[in-house]
């Protein structure tokens, strides 16, 4: 039997550190918009760096030092994107290489990669301490941060609104021992406070989750005004509104700079095999020593991951929400010619096992 040793890193998510150069000088123009070294070195020292802030049908809206413009559309970048403003050739601006990248499957039939957000440091995964409250939606949202190598951090909102937010805490710190879990009344007048380790100058945070659990409320708490719309739940199912319909980064007085996303009815996860892996390194670790490669942890002998749930040293419920989503990371993932032809051997199977019971 094979063991592969890893040398991944493990360590916990922990908020930037303090000492960066911004607490030594006024940051420039272009460090409040999120300028870094590692997008200077790819500029040479004449260029027109330019940030997108949000994506419209008719183009890109950009701002960078002394320029607030609109770009021609294009496929290939998102918002958070850096590029290089070339005047005499809008179109051939080109896109900076990313620090990071979010992205997902998009929903309904036609299943394209959307990008999200790019050049992210920290995603807060908003939730609330009521019905919307779901350990598997929280893994999804892990696995693509961990993926993006994006630092997490869960948000648990409307606590003022809950008897006892206890077990949402402890639920939703089960998750993963590498991501801290705030709990907070987003109303209040705490979260300026307690966001302020991940908001720093510099540093652009993006708060994702569905609709309803109080993003916009929460980047109107950093900002201390109302810059993003909000809007009362449905009283029937609890339910959001889908209030906010635009991705738009908003930038602090202190150089911060904050996106706002639209609520996600679902997060379709697509080639983050890597995530998973990370935030279910128990299972993976396990499977390798299933004894055949391509086990599928059901019944087949030799399985180490069913005898750990028979002696009780891993939840079968988590080892399903695993298999769940790892399944359809590699389905969202494979080619439209691997799915095709997965799925004409899946119709061959279903009428085979018509045909025998015919019989
Ligand atoms: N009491 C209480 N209400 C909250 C809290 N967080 C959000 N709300 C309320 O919940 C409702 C929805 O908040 P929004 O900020 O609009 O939610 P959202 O996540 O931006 O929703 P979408 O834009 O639809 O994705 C609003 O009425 C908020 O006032 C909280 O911590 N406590
Ligand atoms: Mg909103
Ligand atoms: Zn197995």
């Amino acid at each position: 039997m094979k063991v592969t040793t890893m040398t991944r890193d493990y360590s916990p998510f922990l908020p930037p550190s303090g000492s960066s150069d911004h607490t030594k000088r006024e940051p420039s123009a272009l460090e409040k918009l999120g300028w870094k070294p590692f997008f200077s070195q790819q500029a040479s020292i004449d260029a027109y760096p330019v940030r997108v802030i949000e994506v419209h049908r008719n183009g890109l809206h950009v701002l960078g030092e002394g320029l607030d413009i609109l770009l021609p559309p294009r496929p290939d970048a998102t918002v958070g994107d850096w590029l290089l403003y070339d005047e005499q050739h809008p179109t051939e601006s080109t896109v900076l290489q990313r620090r990071s990248l979010i992205e997902r499957r998009a929903p309904g039939s036609d299943r394209r990669r959307q990008l999200i957000a790019a050049n992210v440091d920290t995603i807060f995964i908003v939730t609330s301490c009521n019905k919307e409250f779901n350990v598997a939606r929280l893994e999804r949202y892990v696995a693509l941060a961990f993926e993006a190598q994006v630092t997490p951090v869960i948000l648990l909102t409307k606590v003022d609104l809950c008897d006892d937010p206890a077990p949402y805490v402890e639920a939703a710190s089960a998750v993963s021992n590498r991501v801290l879990v705030e709990a907070l009344n987003a109303l209040g007048e705490e979260p300026i406070e307690r966001l302020s380790p991940w908001c720093k100058p510099g540093q652009t945070v993006a708060f994702l989750g569905s609709s309803g659990v109080g993003k916009s409320t929460l980047v109107n708490a950093l900002f201390r005004e109302d810059v993003a719309d909000t809007a009362a739940i449905r009283e029937d199912d609890g339910k959001g509104r889908h209030t906010t319909t635009r991705r738009q980064l908003h930038f602090t007085s202190g150089g911060c700079a904050v996106l706002d996303t639209p609520g996600m009815r679902e997060l379709q996860l697509t080639d983050v095999e890597a995530g998973i892996a990370d935030l279910f390194s128990d299972m993976v670790a396990l499977a390798v020593q299933c004894r055949f490669r391509d086990c599928k942890h059901d019944s087949e002998p030799g399985c180490a991951i069913q005898s750990a749930i028979e002696r009780g040293e891993i939840d079968p419920l988590k080892f399903a929400r695993w298999n769940k989503l790892a399944t359809e990371d590699r389905y969202n993932s494979s080619t439209l010619a691997e799915r095709k032809s997965n799925d004409k051997s899946l119709r061959k199977m279903i009428r085979s096992v018509q045909q025998k019971n015919r019989k």
